[in-house]
């Protein structure tokens, strides 16, 4: 209105405005009418309808689905009593207590976090979950967690999707209030990829924790202490929720040559998060190179050397994964990690219906509705095909994750980032220079963000034709991406016995490199007149969670935010509609808001005129609208 005006004028900003000056100018008295709700979603799909999804590159998919079929759901019904209330009753303590004591083998459920990060580039939207998230916790109520958060899914709801990660997060907890919700948060880079003031982190635990998250699966990508033990202690500190200390799996406990990660490396390591205050142990096997008779030494000598519940956490890439389980839960782990059928398996979680078959009469069985999971698979089988240009391609799992490790979530990625890099054909040499640098690194823990960091090293080194010798004699005049040279100077944190000199030397040439914690370089936010200056810049009508989001990933956020300014909040339009957009002829039916619907029908696209505008009408329930788009194709 006219005080936007007014303090926006140039002229009154430049503060050499008069007291004539209102009088002098009128333009402003003309407001730019705010977009309604309505208009704004018109836009979008204008916008879709004629310029295509962003995130598909231009490429044209014929998606030939059917429609999901959404399991019935009473809504009336109560949610049973589940996971989140006994917490609530017990405390986290008792909470553990009572889970150690449990004879029933119990489930995680990966479907709306791991399982599409690691089979569809983390693109599943809140929509489709929403469609089912109600019932499902209500036919279910015996999982252990739903793990929904957190990873990759933060960074790709903003800079992908379109939406806002914690919307998401509140919309589930209403949906699912009786299991408690996971996720997987990487120490204190929290959702990022690097390391953040210690301040930051905690305010970003707790306002997780008060928007429904419960667990917090803690984990360091190098295995670090000193990036785990702060943030078990910001749970335990700010939340009522459970820390839950991970350690990332990798190498071969059963394999004699492996010296550095063997039993005695993660016995020792599991001691230390549990003596840090962690509620659970998560064992995070990212790669999947836990195989089945070392989970079986593995459990069995960790039940013997710490008193917290033990959870684990797999990927089926080599299809071995559902062995791994069997032989853990003969050795008493507590927790595993699965995925809805449809969901599962290849570079994802082994299949949850398929692991509660095999339990079937077994003395630790946790009996569950199997004809509602099969149902709930099905619905994610319709669902996937939404997906199709995100699919990895693999058609079959594969060994050869034991000679390269890359993590089932880097690995979905690979092929689209090699594709962007115009290495697209060069997958197996990628997977071999990827085991390359990890030796040449000195054999390091490898998942986000240190797998990023052998990745971009793999595709720098087949991009340039180098072999190991080639780095060791000309590395010095070689200019390493950067995330390498963070990596050697300590960015992320410390690998287990130290960097290996020769290489570091290499990489860094004169920059000194630290060994102590990255967040000591950071100086702490004033939090407080930090978010006061955000709302200055981008807005009264922002939120604490914006300035976290914006904290993590700057640009994406105000890309996010120009996007929401402009067409609203488009996490509702639905998935068909918002990735490959309407043609004449199509309607759609939006719930904007709680009993406000829209029902949509893109009735023509006009011709382009010479500014390469074209004018699209729409029936907005039942009146003609038309909106301009700018064809930039
Ligand atoms: C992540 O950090 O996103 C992971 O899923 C690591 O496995
Ligand atoms: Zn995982």
């Amino acid at each position: 209105g006219f005080l936007e005006n007014l303090i926006l004028h140039p002229v009154f900003l430049s503060g050499s405005a008069t007291v004539n000056f209102i009088e002098n100018h009128p333009e402003l008295f003309q407001f730019v009418k705010k977009k309604d709700r309505g208009t704004k979603i018109l836009s979008f799909l204008g916008h879709i309808a004629v310029n295509g999804n962003p995130d598909l590159k231009g490429e044209k998919w014929e998606i030939k689905s059917e429609s999901p079929r959404i399991p019935i759901v009473d809504s009336f019904a109560p949610h049973p009593k589940g996971t989140k209330d006994l917490l609530t009753e017990l405390g986290p303590e008792g909470f553990c207590n009572w889970l150690k004591n449990e004879k029933k083998i119990h489930y995680t459920d990966t479907t709306f976090r791991d399982a599409h990060q690691s089979l569809l580039a983390t693109r599943i939207r809140t929509y489709d979950m929403m469609q089912v998230a109600e019932g499902f916790a209500k036919a279910h109520p015996q999982l252990f967690s739903m793990e929904v958060w957190g990873g990759a899914t933060f960074d790709v709801c903003l800079r992908f999707l379109k939406e806002d990660p914690w919307q998401r997060l509140a919309n589930l907890r209403k949906a699912i209030p009786n299991i408690l919700l996971q996720m997987l948060i990487r120490g204190c880079n929290g959702v990022g990829y690097a390391a953040y003031p210690d301040n930051l982190i905690e305010a970003f635990v707790e306002k997780s924790w008060e928007k429904g998250v419960d667990v917090f699966r803690i984990f360091d990508s190098l295995n670090w202490m000193e990036n785990i033990e702060p943030c078990i202690a910001m749970v335990r500190k700010k939340t009522g929720g459970l820390a839950e200390g991970a350690l990332c799996y990798t190498g071969d406990i059963l394999n004699p040559d492996n010296k550095k990660y063997n039993l005695e490396y993660y016995l020792r390591k599991a001691k230390e998060i549990e003596n840090a205050g962690a509620h659970i142990l998560g064992i995070k096997d990212m790669s999947g190179l836990l195989k089945p008779y070392a989970a079986s030494e593995l459990i069995t000598a960790l039940k013997d050397t710490i008193n917290i519940p033990i959870h684990l956490h797999t990927h089926d890439t080599s299809s071995l994964q559902t062995a791994t389980y069997l032989k853990a839960i003969e050795a008493g782990v507590d927790v595993v990690d699965c995925a809805l059928g449809s969901m599962s398996g290849l570079t994802s979680q082994p299949n949850l219906n398929a692991v509660i078959e095999m339990m079937s009469f077994h003395e630790r069985e946790n009996p569950f509705n199997k004809e509602s999971l099969n149902e709930y698979s099905e619905y994610w089988e319709a669902i996937r095909t939404y997906y199709e240009p995100f699919e990895s391609g693999l058609k079959a799992s594969s060994t050869d994750v034991f000679t390269h490790e890359i993590p089932g979530g880097q690995f979905s990625n690979l092929k689209q980032q090699a594709t962007s890099l115009g290495l697209g054909d060069k997958i197996p040499e990628i997977k071999k220079n990827y085991a390359l640098a990890n030796k040449l690194f000195g054999n390091i823990v490898k998942v986000t963000p240190s797998s990023k960091v052998v990745g971009d090293m793999a595709q720098f080194m087949t991009a340039n034709h180098l072999t190991e010798d080639a780095i060791l004699n000309f590395g010095s005049t070689m200019s390493f991406p950067d995330s390498v040279i963070s990596f050697f100077r300590g960015d992320i944190g410390q690998p287990e016995g130290g960097f290996p000199k020769d290489i570091q030397k290499i990489i860094l040439k004169d920059q000194e490199a630290y060994t102590n914690r990255p967040n000591l370089h950071i100086a702490p936010l004033d939090l407080d007149s930090d978010f006061q200056a955000f709302l200055k810049q981008y807005g009264e009508d922002r939120t604490f969670y914006d300035y976290l989001s914006y904290q993590f990933y700057p640009k994406v956020f105000q890309e996010y935010l120009s996007h929401y300014r402009e067409y609203g909040d488009v996490s509702v339009v639905p998935t068909l509609v918002f990735l490959y957009g309407m043609q004449p002829g199509d309607e759609t039916i939006i719930e904007i808001d709680k009993g406000k619907t829209l029902l949509i029908k893109l009735v023509s696209i006009g011709p382009a005129d010479i500014e390469g505008n074209r004018t699209v009408f729409f029936k907005l329930n039942g009146q003609t609208r038309s909106i301009e788009i700018h064809d930039s194709k």
